[in-house]
């Protein structure tokens, strides 16, 4: 009996579900290719006040210098070393931010690029972000080290050594994704250096790790590197924990590899989310908000507590990966920030808000040319973060985090944190409203007329600032005031035509 319960413990220790947040705060955001210096300072100059839970960064390790197209932002997916050296900055500098970020209650949460090195056809030399040596043809990769031993090409069986069917598993696992030189994860010694880098982010401070192409590594082989982990810091984390871990598996249904198969090493993103939510926004198929009544598990998604989910991420905002039509982005002001505001006011998931930078988009039949195109940058060195008097960023940094309707919103899931999800109401069509036991409402208008609406919000009475117009200012509302009556009900009126058709309050924004 004790001896099973010594094994249940163990088995629940590598486990690792819960994303390490400071009590309070229930978000994290991806700031997609910025430098560690411009994340340290957001750290202490916004996220830290603003309630943000964490950061998702980019790769951190050292990769592939691509020339031709110039400088891709895809580049930091083809590693060359395990040292901590890409455009974002050095080790010093990576330290500093952890530090800094941990400091004010902000956590770090590492993009680990594990499942592979660099492209088969990428030629031979030094043009790596750290200068290191490496030879793709002959699988050398000096600085780890890694040689021919280590990757996959006994035992991938297609004739081009790439992926080229993803109804069969073993090809998905076994041979490269796009080109990309498979790692032999089986091997012990593969593994060890793996997890010798983890144990190198673990040790600086980090909180956790999203696992890129997790698809592409067998759960076992995944499951015995996790085994490796040291535990997290203890300058900033309890005794004890375990980092955050967030695998990265593409299933849209219809494959055989099953997101189910990696929830014994930790969480896994949701792509229906956002495919479903912006089909839903954009009303194509018949859809409608008063559908996302049952919205989450009700919808066919993972169980919530398994769930990291987004609006869109780096890849399906440029066509990448999932990308599906349907995806909102920052393209699309007006639905993205309704998009974005149900997903952080909505119970299921654990969430993640992206931040972007603006490329020259330009389609033709359909598809992006420029998806490729690298980050704000002068002769390949990444641009710095400015921030206008405004507050919002310059230098074509995007910064959807730092949009008042969401930024609001980051708070507004913060502040009804495990409230249950209650008061939903709907028109039948594209008006819906919901609150979150009696801490927090949200009402939505995406249809063609106006709304006008006298509703059940379980909030105390009290007159509430809207957080998505304006923002409570000391005693005082810059935006639309909800006044809430003895028995909990409102009145709301929303234009189809107002800039943000919808509107937020909370608990925190009562005056
Ligand atoms: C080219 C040819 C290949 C050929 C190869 C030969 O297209 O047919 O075999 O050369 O060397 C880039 C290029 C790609 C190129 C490849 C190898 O786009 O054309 O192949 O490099 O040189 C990002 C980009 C990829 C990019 C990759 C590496 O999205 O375009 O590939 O970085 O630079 C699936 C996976 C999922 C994945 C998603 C994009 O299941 O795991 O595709 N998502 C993650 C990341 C994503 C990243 C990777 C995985 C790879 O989120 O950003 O891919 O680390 O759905
Ligand atoms: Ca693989």
């Amino acid at each position: 009996m004790k001896f099973l319960l010594l094994l249940s413990a163990l088995g629940l220790c590598w486990a690792q579900y819960a994303p390490n947040t400071k009590p309070g705060r229930t978000s994290i955001v991806h700031l997609f290719e910025w430098r560690w210096a411009d994340i340290a300072q957001e750290c202490e100059r916004y996220l830290g006040p603003k309630g943000f839970g964490g950061v998702q960064i980019s790769p951190p390790n050292e990769n592939v210098i691509i020339n031709n197209p110039s400088r891709p932002w895809w580049e930091r997916y083809q590693p060359i070393s395990y040292k901590l050296c890409t455009r974002s900055g050095n080790e010093d500098e990576f330290r500093d931010m952890v530090t800094r970020c941990n400091n004010v209650g902000v956590h770090i949460y590492v993009d680990a690029v594990i499942n592979h090195m660099c492209g088969n056809g990428v030629s031979p030399g030094t043009s790596s972000t750290c200068g290191s040596f490496f030879n793709p043809g002959s699988r050398d990769f000096p600085s780890v080290p890694f040689s021919a031993w280590d990757f996959n090409d006994g035992k991938c069986r297609t004739s081009s050594g790439d992926i080229e069917n993803y109804n069969d598993a073993y090809q998905v696992r076994d041979c490269r994704l796009v080109g990309l030189l498979d790692l032999a994860l089986e091997k012990d010694y593969v593994r060890s250096k793996v997890a010798e880098y983890m144990n190198h982010l673990i040790d600086i401070g980090v909180a956790g790790f999203r696992i890129d192409a997790s698809k592409h590594m067998w759960p076992g082989d995944m499951k015995a590197i996790l085994d490796k982990l040291q535990p997290l810091n203890t300058t900033w984390f309890p005794e004890g924990s375990k980092p955050f871990i967030y695998q990265e598996v593409i299933d849209l249904g219809g494959e055989p590899i099953k997101s189910s198969d990696y929830f014994d090493n930790g969480r896994v993103t949701e792509f229906k989310y956002g495919a479903k939510l912006g089909t839903v926004l954009r009303k194509w198929h018949g859809e409608k908000m008063a559908y996302l009544r049952n919205w989450g598990e009700g919808w066919g998604f993972m169980p919530s507590d398994r769930a990291l989910v987004f609006v869109d991420n780096h890849d399906n905002q440029r066509g990448h990966g999932a990308g599906g039509s349907s995806i909102l982005t920052f393209w699309d002001p007006r639905l993205y920030k309704m998009g974005v505001a149900f997903m952080l006011a909505h119970p299921y998931g654990f969430t993640r808000v992206m931040s972007s930078f603006r490329w020259p988009r330009y389609f033709v039949n359909g598809k992006d040319i420029n998806d490729w195109v690298g980050p704000p940058n002068t002769n390949g060195v990444i641009k710095e973060v400015t921030i206008n008097p405004d507050t919002t960023c310059g230098n074509d940094w995007v910064c959807e985090h730092r949009w008042r309707q969401i930024r609001n919103m980051v708070m507004f899931r913060n502040v009804v944190d495990g409230e249950l999800f209650t008061n939903w109401w709907d028109n039948g069509s594209n008006q819906v409203a919901f609150g979150r036991g009696n801490k927090g409402f949200i009402i939505f208008n995406n249809d063609d007329w106006p709304l006008s609406s006298y509703l059940q919000t379980g909030l105390p009475a009290g007159t509430y600032c809207d957080v998505i117009s304006g923002d409570k200012i000391g005693d005082k509302c810059t935006g639309i005031k909800i006044y809430v009556s003895a028995d909990g009900k409102a009145h709301f009126s929303i234009s189809n035509n107002a800039e943000d058709p919808f509107i937020a309050i909370h608990a925190e924004s009562k005056l």
